[in-house]
């Protein structure tokens, strides 16, 4: 898969995709990432990219010159062209599965109010937001669903991981403990070191059970249909 990200600050990416599985995923040849900094889209001498709404109102908005010089450089109208904003709609397990299949995604980074809305309505295909509150930029939603997304590419890691994920079937994970058998008074679980499976798959599922009780019944009434 491409991602292109369209930013006015590019460093922010830097760390995240030259790390861990992100690495691996583009020295796999399974990712390509490709950062345009808008600003270098600009033409005037001080290379501004927002201005005041028009209409009034509090902060800025980020002009559509740049933006659709910086879009039409690649092509994105044949592309699915993704904005964070806090108005989208809710993302989610699903829509990264889905958006995990497409060969190339767009991401553009807002900053301060907004888009000027041309540029949503000549590119935009997906307004996603991550989540009921409000961020100061797009930059960190977009590492969130980029993280989301590219971990569910065929290849970039194993199956046995995926499958039993939180989300995959409204129930959230159970506990999970490792070395050594005893730590500051703490045992591990007896079923745990008992070899037997079925009863340590039984223990698991109770403790999905009681996990999501507790932190997100909603996630149950999901299954019911
Ligand atoms: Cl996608 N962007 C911003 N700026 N804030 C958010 C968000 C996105 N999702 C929730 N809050």
């Amino acid at each position: 898969m491409k991602i292109t990200i369209l930013t006015l600050f590019p460093e922010v990416f830097e760390g995240f995709f030259s790390t861990s599985i992100p690495l691996l995923a583009k020295e796999k040849g399974l990712l390509d990432v490709n950062i345009i900094n808008f600003r270098d889209y600009t033409t005037d001498k001080h290379h501004k990219c927002d201005d005041e709404p028009y209409g009034g109102g509090a902060g800025m908005v980020l002009k559509p010159e740049p933006l659709f010089k910086a879009l039409k450089s690649i092509d994105a109208t044949s592309k699915r062209v993704i904005y964070p904003t806090p108005s989208g709609k809710l993302f989610n397990q699903s829509i990264a599965k889905e958006l995990s299949n497409e060969k190339e995604l767009v991401f553009i980074a807002g900053h301060y109010e907004g888009l000027d809305q041309r540029v949503i309505d000549s590119f935009v295909t997906d307004e996603l937001s991550i989540g009921d509150y409000v961020l100061s930029s797009g930059e960190t939603a977009i590492l969130v669903m980029v993280d989301a997304i590219y971990r569910l590419i065929d290849g970039v890691i194993s199956p046995e991981s995926l499958v039993e994920e939180s989300f995959n079937d409204s129930l959230l994970e159970y506990p999970q403990y490792t070395r050594p058998q005893e730590y500051e008074g703490m045992r591990v679980p007896e079923v745990l070191l008992s070899g037997n499976h079925k009863q340590i798959n039984d223990w698991r599922y109770k403790k999905r059970l009681e996990k999501t009780i507790k932190n997100r019944i909603d996630l149950m009434s999901k299954n019911i249909n």
